[in-house]
């Protein structure tokens, strides 16, 4: 799918679905909201122009609807992203929930890795699998030329504790054992290939 299709896509509303969801429909805990960003432009201003929002849910039917119809990296070409962020939270350091955390990366090896991890990770935060939910603010799908990858972002980096056991969860959730690395969003802000200052 062209960056184009993907925005024609997210501009259609889910008329169809909405309509169905008036029937049965389960409530997740708390509502979430997909992102999208397509071709990045490169560091510094501008950053976040291309950056939107596309859907807020909170039932189990609308999740699999968006999922279905378009948040699987599969369509994701170029340098573009897919997030999940909790409602009311922008998948942006600037963001005040953000602003002092930091995220957890896992490399992808293969497209369809990319794809079990995120929908595995997506499942366990709307399933609210981790006991430090509260923590978390959400997940970050990016395909890269030089190699997929997905990224946890919680939101108190200088809490070591939390993000080792966040961490560890992630890891059993996406069924990883190679060691992965926590940075600090103030650190790439200061210098893009600032190293993790965790890994598990
Ligand atoms: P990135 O997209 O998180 O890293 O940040 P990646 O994917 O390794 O690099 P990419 O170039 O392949 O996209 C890349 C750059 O985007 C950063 O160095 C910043 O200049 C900018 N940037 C990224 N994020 C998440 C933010 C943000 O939240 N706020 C601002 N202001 N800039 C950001």
């Amino acid at each position: 799918m062209s960056n184009e299709v993907a925005e024609e896509v997210l501009a259609a509303p889910l008329a169809s679905q909405t309509q169905e969801t008036t029937q049965t429909t389960h409530k997740l805990e708390r509502k979430w909201a997909f992102w999208y960003d397509s071709t990045k432009p490169k560091q510094g201003a501008g950053w976040g122009s291309t950056l939107k929002k596309a859907y807020t849910f909170d039932t189990v039917e609308e999740f699999w609807c968006l999922y279905d119809q378009i948040f699987k990296p599969s369509k994701l070409v170029g340098n573009a992203d897919f997030h999940l962020f909790k409602a009311g939270v922008e998948p942006k350091w600037e963001d005040p929930e953000c602003a002092h955390g930091g995220k957890w990366t896992v490399a992808a090896s293969r497209k369809t890795n990319l794809e079990s991890m995120w929908l595995e990770t997506l499942m366990a935060l709307i399933g609210e699998q981790f006991d430090e939910g509260d923590e978390i603010c959400g997940v970050v799908a990016s395909a890269r030329q030089r190699g997929d990858k997905l990224s946890l972002w919680t939101r108190n980096a200088a809490n070591e504790a939390v993000q080792m056991s966040i961490g560890r969860k992630w890891k059993e959730i996406i069924d990883v054992t190679d060691k992965i690395n926590y940075s600090f969003h103030d650190d790439a802000k200061k210098d893009k290939s600032s190293r993790g200052r965790y890994s598990v």
